[in-house]
């Protein structure tokens, strides 16, 4: 990817094909999550107005999954980048699964919140929660019933936007790593970083709806993809 000696600060982007091969599914495949509900069922606030029941299972089975699942080599390698990186760097991620954490990371940021997390809309704390939401237990600070999964659903504004565009208008690098280009604002993220002048490469396995913004696209699995790509930007 050019001259790395000309790059200090990166961000990364990841979406939910870095947690595939941990046995995670992704969205728009065709055996992805949403092949079994529809997504404007389960990923609104109004889905969860109607349906509270329906949209606390299917996070509780998505809490549960992620939870059996264990970080895969693109997760570690990202976690070696984020160690060994001497320049500034942020993992922005869209998957509210905690692989990159358990793998080691720590410049985090969940930008479509966390399934390991709920919130407590009656006093607005945070707890992490391990077990289902389903069966409305009370929030263990107010002790109302009014915990919903900690996520960002479509018409929610996704969290820290202010920080993840400034690390983009400094970044000098921006990867993108399995996702689709679907969703915004994080599909223009890419146009951002290429704006304020970052150079820009995707790692997929098939190319993204922005694939053309891209200077340099990789087409593979994010676990042989990703781990020669921070062996190259460590080298
Ligand atoms: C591999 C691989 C392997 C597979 N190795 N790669 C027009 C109309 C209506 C709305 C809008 C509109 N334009 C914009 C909007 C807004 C809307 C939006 O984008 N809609 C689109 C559908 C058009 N966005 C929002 O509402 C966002 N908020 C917002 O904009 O706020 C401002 C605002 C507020 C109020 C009013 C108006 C504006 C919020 C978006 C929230 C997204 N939430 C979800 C669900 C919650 C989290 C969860 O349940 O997990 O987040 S949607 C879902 O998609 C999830 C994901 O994070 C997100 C992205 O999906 P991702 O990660 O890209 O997965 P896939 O499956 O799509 O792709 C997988 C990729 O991996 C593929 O490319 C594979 O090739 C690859 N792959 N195996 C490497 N082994």
């Amino acid at each position: 990817m050019g001259d790395m000696h000309a790059v200090r600060n990166i961000v990364i982007l990841t979406g939910a094909g870095i947690s595939a091969e941990s046995g995670l599914k992704t969205f728009r495949a065709e055996d992805g999550l949403w092949e079994e509900h529809r997504v404007e069922d389960v990923c609104t606030p109004q889905a969860f107005a109607r349906d509270p029941d329906l949209v606390q299972r299917f996070y509780d089975m998505r809490r549960a999954a992620a939870l059996a699942a264990e970080p895969n080599a693109a997760h570690e390698a990202l976690a070696t980048l984020d160690a060994e990186w001497p320049g500034e760097l942020l993992i922005v991620t869209q998957n509210i699964d905690d692989l990159h954490e358990r793998a080691g990371a720590r410049r985090v940021l969940h930008m479509h919140g966390e399934v390991l997390s709920a919130w407590c809309t009656g006093c607005d704390m945070r707890h992490r929660w391990e077990g289902a939401l389903l069966g409305d237990p009370p929030c263990p600070a107010c002790g109302e019933a009014s915990l919903r999964p900690d996520i960002v659903w479509f018409g929610e504004m996704p969290y820290e936007m202010d920080r993840i565009f400034a690390a983009l208008a400094g970044a000098d690098l921006f990867v993108s790593i399995g996702t689709s280009g679907a969703v915004y604002p994080a599909a223009g993220f890419v146009q951002e970083a290429a704006t304020r002048g970052a150079a820009t490469l995707e790692l997929n396995l098939e190319r993204s709806l922005g694939s053309r913004m891209f200077d340099e696209t990789r087409l593979g699995p994010a676990s042989e993809l990703v781990p020669r790509w921070v062996a190259e930007v460590l080298a």
